[in-house]
């Protein structure tokens, strides 16, 4: 359940913080049931005392550090360990209260036994398209707060001719003994407005927006504000927002779950607007739609806005990816999901991600945007380039006639195997992923057609997914590598979001 906020832990005078990351003890508990490590209370001693420990990094996954097979598809308990010494300072003084962070831990799966495996076996069934990765795969930190001490803070922002209106609304935890100074400082650590208390609007004459990067002279405007009272890898995060700068990129998708927190203060910071998705993916099968998924469904939805809700960059949530919303079931169910975020966030509109027809489809009435996937000779029609324009038309007007709404193609690429060439095109080779980005991008570009009002490639970069026939070592659908090197597709994006950019600015 989900109790008080979820503030990003940060150093203040009031608050220190310490950071767990580094090699940690880890043990797969590899039992017939999985189970020894509770019955053994692997908890009660160091962990090496009731077995062999291998070491583990923290962040990372733990399924390809090790060379154990056995690991790569490990389901069931794992236990991590890492000894701790608090300062005296933070035991002693009653004043100071110790919070302990999990970035993220990955994943409390749905495990399914099968008879006709032998005993002892477990598989891991996935209805999604990107390997499961597992372990504590975000920074693991300490840090104190004041035993009275600011729980949340909910900020939204509105335009009211030149000025700037900041409303913030903080909640106090631990006693009613406080007094909140507020201050919001401009780009250059200038106070521009003052406030108290726990709520109140703060007033900016003049104020500079937050634009998306390359649609302004000063994209990515950032104000703070004061209230006084990361398998996450640094190096891979910067290298991949220099080549969405150098792609001239300024939006993404959170695929199919909500990123680091790390990656949104980036986003804000270089101006990329961000559909924010929860782990709403693989909701592929009719039972899926139940009362005790949308219970949990909503409570999911309620951690992604509380965690995302103040980031500028956020511009809309997605509660979903592809699920079967021909179905009545899903029609209701995302109905209630959707209904749900907007009362939790009036501000943003919602969406969700559909491949469904659009005769079929019952979520589409309850989106502000609607977004499609389509693999237009790819997934079908293979090699026919040509019908590409054809079919795309079809699918914009016939969404558009029946629900007038703003439109976002949400994915579309071809599997491409960096280096394989040849011309005429063939499926697999750079020549064919530009050609099929070529075609769509015609077809996207149509001027009669204003209400499609954005476009996401399928994918940045190539990733790891499952084994299967039509997967070659991962997905291969980015632009880039996993290595982070350019496919030919690449060039051709850059040319055109340049153009785009140049065009719009
Ligand atoms: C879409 C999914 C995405 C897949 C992609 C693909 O949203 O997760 O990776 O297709 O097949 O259905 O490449």
């Amino acid at each position: 359940g989900l109790q008080g906020g979820m503030l990003y832990p940060q150093e203040s005078p009031s608050r220190e913080c310490k950071e767990l990351d580094g090699l940690w003890s880890f043990r797969a508990d590899f039992s017939d049931n999985r189970r020894r490590g509770f019955e053994e209370q692997w908890y009660r001693r160091p962990l090496w005392e009731s077995g062999p420990t291998v070491d583990m990094p923290v962040p990372s996954s733990f399924n390809d550090i090790s060379q154990d097979w056995r690991l790569r598809h490990f389901v069931g308990w794992v236990w991590y360990e890492r000894e701790v010494i608090l300062p005296e300072r933070w035991t002693q003084d009653l004043r100071t209260r110790v919070v302990l962070r999990i970035g993220s831990a990955h994943s409390y799966a749905i495990v399914s036994s099968h008879p006709r495996y032998p005993k002892g076996y477990f598989v891991q069934n996935t209805y999604f398209d990107f390997f499961n990765y597992a372990g504590l795969q975000r920074s693991v930190l300490l840090y104190t707060t004041p035993t009275t001490y600011i729980d949340d803070i909910t900020v939204t922002t509105s335009v009211e001719q030149d000025s700037g209106l900041v409303n913030y609304q903080i909640s106090v935890k631990g006693s009613n003994l406080f007094k909140l100074e507020v201050r919001l400082l401009d780009a250059e650590n200038k106070v521009v407005a003052n406030g108290t208390g726990t709520q109140g609007q703060l007033k900016v004459p003049g104020v500079s927006l937050w634009w998306p990067y390359l649609m302004h002279e000063r994209p990515a405007y950032l104000y703070s504000l004061e209230i006084r009272g990361k398998g996450f890898d640094w190096p891979l995060l910067v290298k991949d927002f220099n080549l969405l700068r150098w792609l001239g990129a300024n939006a993404f998708r959170t695929s199919h779950y909500p990123y680091a927190e790390e990656v949104m203060q980036m986003c804000d910071r270089y101006g990329i607007v961000v559909i924010d998705e929860c782990p709403g993916v693989g909701l592929a099968l009719p039972q899926f739609f139940n009362n005790v998924s949308l219970h949990h469904h909503m409570q999911v939805m309620e951690e992604v806005v509380r965690r995302d809700k103040n980031h500028p960059a956020v511009v809309m949530w997605s509660v979903a990816n592809e699920p079967a919303s021909h179905l009545e079931s899903a029609g209701y169910y995302l109905k209630m999901v959707i209904a749900h975020t907007k009362s939790l966030d009036p501000s943003r509109p919602v969406t969700f991600v559909s491949n469904s027809n659009y005769a079929a489809d019952k979520g589409a009435p309850y989106v502000d945007v609607i977004c499609l996937n389509s693999y237009y000779s790819w997934y079908h029609d293979y090699g026919h380039l040509e019908l590409i324009q054809l079919q795309l038309a079809t699918q914009f007007e016939n969404w558009y006639k029946k629900y007038q709404k703003p439109i976002i193609q949400s994915e579309y690429g071809a599997e491409t195997i960096a280096g394989f060439h040849q011309d005429p095109p063939l499926m697999f080779t750079e020549e064919y992923q530009k050609s099929l980005l070529e075609q769509y991008h015609l077809g996207l570009d149509q001027k009669r057609r204003k209400y499609v009002v954005g476009e996401l490639i399928w994918n940045f970069a190539d990733f790891m997914t499952e084994q299967s026939p039509t997967r070659v070592l991962g997905n291969k659908k980015g632009i880039f590598t996993r290595q982070r090197q350019p496919k030919s597709a690449a060039f051709l994006l850059r040319e055109r979001y340049w153009k785009i950019a140049n065009e719009t600015r």
